[in-house]
């Protein structure tokens, strides 16, 4: 990914539309476009008013391509902060593909995927959570994860991390003073100081964390599997859930034998629901199979809604769930309450999947649930992805070690050492790691004795 090249790409998706957007970025941007764009009234890119859009042509070797309206950005003022062009077309497969070919015969190369996104970062108009953020707006599918997106997109994530970083460098700094006049010693009280905020540091990692399974829960959708006896109306719910028809419902027992998968957003959240065969004995060897199945869905869930006949008094409600569900969240359903005699055990949501009586209850509960104990989004809207966990963790360690080197007052240097990690650490999450890092990571790849 040579950042002097001169990068383009069809940044609509493939497939026909109305329109399709290509994108030419860097150094030689303008030179590339004015080989193969021209306005209307024959005018240059190069000549055109930077974030206006023109109307005009893409052609090559003298042959018009297609009608297109062009905007030229001039660096910084644009996404990558380089020379940008943007050509909207037709959206057809062929003559979007035809354009992108005259303007690569024109100077450019194919750009990488998320180079322009990369490019973003390099020339610093975003840190590295901002740019990991474009990709999770575009791939949002709920309007919480959007909205967590957009937060990140936004800064929220990074002005967390600067601050941290602050509080850190101000204790950092205090620490080489007194590695540089060793004579002095470092006073009682001072050392109480920098603890308290090695301390709130510590805090504000937690808070972060926290919100790790949020941010995986809206990244990747819960994994939610429905299990019970067969008849209980677990593929009705499904059915109910998706608000269509979906999985066969029958009153013949053992009818669904396959898991079947569906996504569906409750309450801005991503579940993917998984049906599956109700769990009993039987000796129909293709029933077996899918009990097996479903004990495995239910096992590689994160949610189980445990579905059961409210009106059966043979269908116990409160069926002890088995050990290795021990983690996830469980709820349990009570369904047919539109029967007589249907009963409801303490903790159940009531439901019927005939009438659709409590689904909303059930849709607040599964919300609720899933939120609990998930430190739920910060204020900010804040919901931290697993790179950042990780670097986040290692931070949290490296707080620590700081902290008990100060009480167990080791030489400072070691001490100032454990915080650069921190430091270092959470550098990472927002792509600013020390030059000594950077430095090392460059020279590690030379072979030996260069
Ligand atoms: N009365 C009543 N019948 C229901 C309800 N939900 C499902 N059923 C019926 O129960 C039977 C089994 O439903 P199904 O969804 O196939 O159960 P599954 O085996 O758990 O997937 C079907 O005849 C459904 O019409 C409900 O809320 N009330
Ligand atoms: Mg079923």
């Amino acid at each position: 990914m040579n950042p002097a090249d001169t990068i383009a790409a069809v940044a609509t998706p493939p497939g026909s539309g109305g329109l399709a957007v290509l994108r030419i970025s860097g150094l030689r941007a303008l030179e590339v476009a004015d080989r193969c764009l021209r306005s209307s009234g024959g005018r240059m890119p190069s000549a055109f008013t930077p974030r206006m859009a023109t109307l005009g042509e893409i052609h090559r070797d003298g042959l018009r391509v297609d009608e297109a309206m062009i905007t030229v950005f001039r660096g910084p003022k644009s996404f990558t902060g380089e020379d940008t062009v943007e050509i909207a077309c037709h959206g057809g497969i062929l003559v979007t593909r035809r354009a992108l070919e005259a303007v690569l015969a024109a100077g450019a190369r194919p750009a990488e995927p998320g180079e322009f996104t990369c490019r973003a970062f390099l020339n610093g108009r975003m840190d590295l959570a901002q740019a990991e953020a474009v990709a999770d707006l575009i791939h949002a599918r709920t309007d919480r994860a959007l909205a967590s997106a957009r937060a990140q997109l936004a800064g929220a994530l990074s002005r967390r991390i600067e601050d941290l970083r602050d509080g850190l460098m101000s204790v950092l700094a205090h620490l080489e003073a007194h590695i540089d006049f060793p004579d002095e010693d470092i006073a009682p009280d001072t050392t109480a100081v920098l603890a308290t905020k090695l301390r709130s540091a510590l805090d504000g990692i937690d808070a972060l964390l926290a919100t790790a399974r949020q941010g995986r829960l809206l990244r990747q959708g819960v994994r939610t599997a429905l299990v019970g006896r067969p008849n209980a109306g677990k593929s009705s719910l499904l059915n109910r859930l998706l608000g269509h028809d979906r999985a066969i419902v029958s009153p013949v027992a053992g009818t669904t034998r396959d898991t079947l998968e569906e996504s569906v957003q409750i309450r801005g959240l991503p579940l993917v629901l998984v049906d599956t065969a109700g769990l009993r004995e039987s000796p129909d060897p293709v029933e077996q199979e899918g009990v097996r199945r479903s004990r495995q869905a239910a096992a590689a869930a994160e949610l189980i809604l445990q579905v059961f006949d409210a009106a059966d008094a043979l269908s116990p409600g409160a069926e002890s769930s088995p050990a290795e569900w021990a983690g996830k969240v469980v709820l349990l359903v009570a369904n047919k309450t539109d029967l007589p005699g249907a009963t409801v055990p303490p903790g159940a949501v009531p439901v019927s999947c005939r009438t659709g009586a409590g689904m909303d209850d059930l849709e607040r509960a599964i919300e609720q649930r899933l939120l609990a104990g998930s430190g739920a989004s910060g204020d900010d809207g804040v919901a931290i992805a697993v790179r950042h966990q990780q670097a986040l963790e290692r931070a949290r360690e490296a707080v620590d070690r700081t902290l008990a080197g100060l009480s167990d007052q080791l030489t400072l240097e070691l001490v100032a050492f454990e915080l650069r990690v921190a430091l270092n650490a959470l550098g990472e999450v927002v792509g600013k790691t020390s030059v000594d890092d950077l430095l090392d990571s460059i020279f590690r790849q030379f072979c030996l004795g260069k």
